[in-house]
């Protein structure tokens, strides 16, 4: 029974693990097809890191997240500067997205216990996401105003050129993924509680 157990434990481990390629995999893709640019991103690619998040939680949200970075580099969908602008902004702001797992508990609890409480499970996801993608896009306006600086307009400090850039990216790339979740929201059940 103890042998079944350990079986079950990393059969679950591995399905774990194929669940954060695979969304890894979506955001990139969506990445590749969706246009955008740095000021303005209509856009729901973090959607796939941020489920992986609330249904696995932070530590597998993370490694997702990572992964797709990793996978933006692999498939030549980095902007790359230098290698501290490249492993802050490929590997350290997309882990951060993540951190919406940190809402993953209370979203479960309450899509198990409060099922028909919609507007609750919403709060919930869309406060994960907030709190991923603005840890996410804090990074980015580090970045940009250290390494995107000489692109700000003549007369504009590179502190408020990254500001203004990467504050625009966040709040359209947050509010259209919350649109989306908010679509979602019939299906959290499916999408994000587990059995085990
Ligand atoms: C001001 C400015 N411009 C560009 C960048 C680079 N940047 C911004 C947002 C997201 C990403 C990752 C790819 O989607 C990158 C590389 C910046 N940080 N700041």
């Amino acid at each position: 029974n103890k042998i079944k157990k350990g079986i079950t434990m990393q059969s679950n481990r591995l399905r774990v693990l194929m669940e954060v390629a695979i969304f890894a995999v979506i955001s990139l893709i969506l990445d590749l097809f969706i246009p955008s640019t740095w000021a303005l991103n209509i856009s729901f690619k973090m959607l796939p890191v941020v489920i992986i998040a609330l249904r696995r939680g932070t530590i597998p949200g993370v490694l997702s997240g990572f992964l797709w970075g990793f996978l933006q580099f692999a498939v030549g969908n980095a902007h790359i500067l230098t290698i501290s602008q490249f492993l802050l902004e490929y590997f350290v702001a997309f882990a951060l997205i993540g951190l919406a797992g940190v809402l993953s508990v209370p979203l479960k609890n309450t899509l198990r216990m409060e099922p028909e409480r919609k507007t609750k499970h919403v709060v919930l996801a869309g406060t994960g996401l907030v709190i991923g993608s603005f840890a996410r896009y804090v990074i980015h306006f580090i970045a940009g105003y250290i390494f995107w600086g000489q692109y700000a307009p003549e007369g504009q400090s590179a502190v408020l050129y990254s500001f203004l850039v990467n504050i625009s990216a966040f709040s359209s790339e947050t509010l259209t993924t919350l649109f989306v979740l908010i679509l979602l929201a019939q299906s959290y059940k499916r999408l994000i509680l587990v059995e085990n």
